[in-house]
């Protein structure tokens, strides 16, 4: 065994960078490639991981310590003939350095544009496909020189992309999640564009830390001017102050992946680093409290401070926020908009899922006589053919469920209602909704007067309110007024659901595919026809004991039609 030095491997343009996190300790095995410590500068943090594999046996930097290429990381014991191969005794460079090489400043004169102007990913060394986790600018936004766009990452750095030029963001070219690699276009400036100044001031006006574009390009033709590498910058007046990044948490590239992992809100957890850095064990705390309920008091408290207004994401409801995950690491992914009908029913869907303290009740109803009834009625009908009133109707299940849900909603009438503040208001009409399945998402036509009409007559305006939400023809009056909503997920398939309601209404009821069943019928077991009723209810209006009579009841009439007339 023999004894090398690990030190820091080229970084690029960053001249000392802090040490913010210590990954190993003495004693640890380490394979290459392993990360050891993090560092960090004020727009970058990076890894910086062991060429070796060995077993560390002392380290040489603490945390706080400033860095810089060749400055002594650990000490490593390794294998005899992996000393031997060492290019240079002691050194350890990573092969590839894990961090961006950002190219040395390059001086380039001080340019005006009016025209548009494309910035691109400036060379960020030996990265491929970082992904873009936060984007800081929107267009219409005027931007400085210097002030960071977005943020990258990979697996082992996250730096901040700033822009060489400054302008009024005409387009933005890039979106989270994307994949972008040195030279891709991130926005198009427009307005009395300022290319980055020159280079050629002293490295003392240059912070040195900034991880800077170097590609600034002139669209071609426009004013003439190419490509305007630019670095540092001429005029420090016109610099912003090290800005730190808005809205991104200081920590590291592994804790902020750990911290996606168990979907934590890395903005909202309170760093006990070097520097108010988030560690891993913040992150753990932080999740510790979530389960304790600690930290929903905070989020509370900021849904307060932000008014009803502040929407999304959850933390008005003291939620934490929805995972922000990078999916396209696990595989391939495409993105696609939400139809607009998708995006209206999710807000009131989720509006309903969460107001309404909901209860389903199960249970199945005998349909056998009423199926074979209404596959009769199908048959004399098309006898009768174009002679008959009904000629090309089809009698549906569903208008049958509509029809017995109206008498059941006569005998139970808070079935039929709506809150008011402390009151309810108990409709006199039947008009019941219906889902539609639809290309564009789900939609709900509503049959008027249903106890007023006919199964015939049910079922053929049901064929035409749902012809009509296929084509996406329904008017607002059509889709309006429902006292009650049938869902019926019969014709696909399935047992039973748990359907939200559709507020204001007060219930709806779910219906899944029959099947035939072995039922008890006291003697032995008969082959019936079962139907499968999900009702979901408002508790704050209907009892429990109430939701069973209500299905019970709808039962009997599905079972027996007669009833209807008792
Ligand atoms: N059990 C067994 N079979 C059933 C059934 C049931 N409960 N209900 C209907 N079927 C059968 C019918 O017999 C018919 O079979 P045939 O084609 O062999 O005659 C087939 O399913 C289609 O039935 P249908 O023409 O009567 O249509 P429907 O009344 O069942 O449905 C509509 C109409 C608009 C409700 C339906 O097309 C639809 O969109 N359903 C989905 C609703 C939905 O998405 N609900 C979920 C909302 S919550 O996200």
């Amino acid at each position: 065994m023999a004894i090398m030095e690990v030190t820091v491997p080229d970084i690029g343009d960053f001249d000392e960078v802090t040490v913010i996190e210590l990954m190993v300790k003495p004693g640890d095995s380490v394979k290459a490639e392993q990360s050891l410590i993090t560092v960090e500068s004020d727009k970058a943090s990076m890894e910086i991981p062991s060429s070796h594999a060995g077993v560390v046996k002392e380290l040489k930097v603490g945390l706080g310590d400033k860095v810089k290429k060749g400055s002594l990381i650990l000490m490593l014991e390794v294998a005899d003939e992996v000393a031997a191969s060492a290019p240079v005794a002691a050194s350890a460079v990573a092969p590839a350095p894990a961090v961006p090489a950002v190219a040395a400043a390059a001086p380039a004169p001080a340019v005006v544009s009016s025209g548009p102007v494309e910035v691109r990913v400036p060379d960020i060394g030996d990265f491929k496909d970082v992904t873009v986790i936060e984007v800081m600018v929107k267009a219409g936004d005027a931007v400085k020189v210097e002030q960071s766009l977005i943020t990258v990452e990979s697996d082992k750095a996250s730096m901040e992309i700033p822009s060489s030029a400054a302008g009024v963001i005409k387009e933005l070219k890039v979106k989270l999640g994307d994949k972008v690699n040195m030279g891709d276009l991130l926005a198009i400036l427009e307005g009395s564009v300022a290319l980055a100044a020159t280079a050629t001031a002293a490295p003392a006006t240059v912070r040195p830390e900034s991880v800077r574009p170097e590609l600034v390009e002139g669209v071609e033709g426009v004013e003439g001017h190419a490509a305007a590498p630019a670095a540092a910058l001429a005029a420090p007046a016109h610099i912003p102050a090290a800005t730190p990044a808005p809205g991104l948490p200081h920590a590291s590239p592994s804790v902020r992946k750990f911290a996606r992992e168990l979907g934590v809100p890395l903005n909202e957890v309170k760093g006990t680093g070097l520097k108010g850095r988030i560690t891993d064990t913040d992150v753990e705390a932080f999740t510790r409290s979530v389960m304790s309920g600690a930290v929903q008091t905070l989020a509370i408290a900021a849904q307060q401070a932000a008014g009803p207004a502040a929407g999304g994401g959850g933390s008005e409801l003291g939620l934490i926020p929805w995972p922000k995950v990078d999916f396209a690491k696990f595989g391939p992914v495409e993105r696609k908009e939400m139809s607009r009908i998708k995006k209206i029913s999710g807000a009131n869907l989720l509006r309903n899922a969460i107001m309404i303290p909901a209860v389903t009740n199960h249970d199945d109803a005998d349909i056998t006589d009423l199926e074979a009834f209404r596959v009769a009625t199908n048959l004399e009908n098309e006898k009768t053919g174009k002679a008959g009133i009904h000629a090309g109707v089809k009698v549906t299940m569903l208008a049958f469920l509509i029809k017995a849900c109206v008498a059941a909603l006569k005998k139970y009438p808070e079935f039929n209602s709506s809150l008011d503040g402390d009151a309810l208001i108990y409709k006199q009409y039947f008009h019941i909704g219906f889902a539609a399945d639809t290309p564009n998402g789900l939609m709900v036509p509503v049959i008027k007067d249903a106890d007023k009409k006919g199964i015939f007559q049910i079922s053929q305006e049901m064929g035409e309110l749902a012809q009509k939400a296929r084509d996406g023809k329904l008017s607002p009056a059509e889709m309006s007024g429902a006292s009650f909503t049938i869902s019926s997920l019969g014709g696909i398939g399935g047992r039973y659901f748990t359907p939200i309601i559709n507020a204001p209404e007060v219930a709806i009821l779910g219906v899944c595919r029959s099947t035939i069943e072995p039922v008890w019928d006291g003697k032995a077991f008969q082959p019936r026809l079962m139907l499968p009723l999900s009702l979901t209810w408002d508790h704050r209006v209907i009892d429990g004991a109430a939701a069973a009579r209500f299905n019970v009841y709808l039962g009997q009439i599905l079972g027996d039609f007669r009833r209807v007339l008792l």
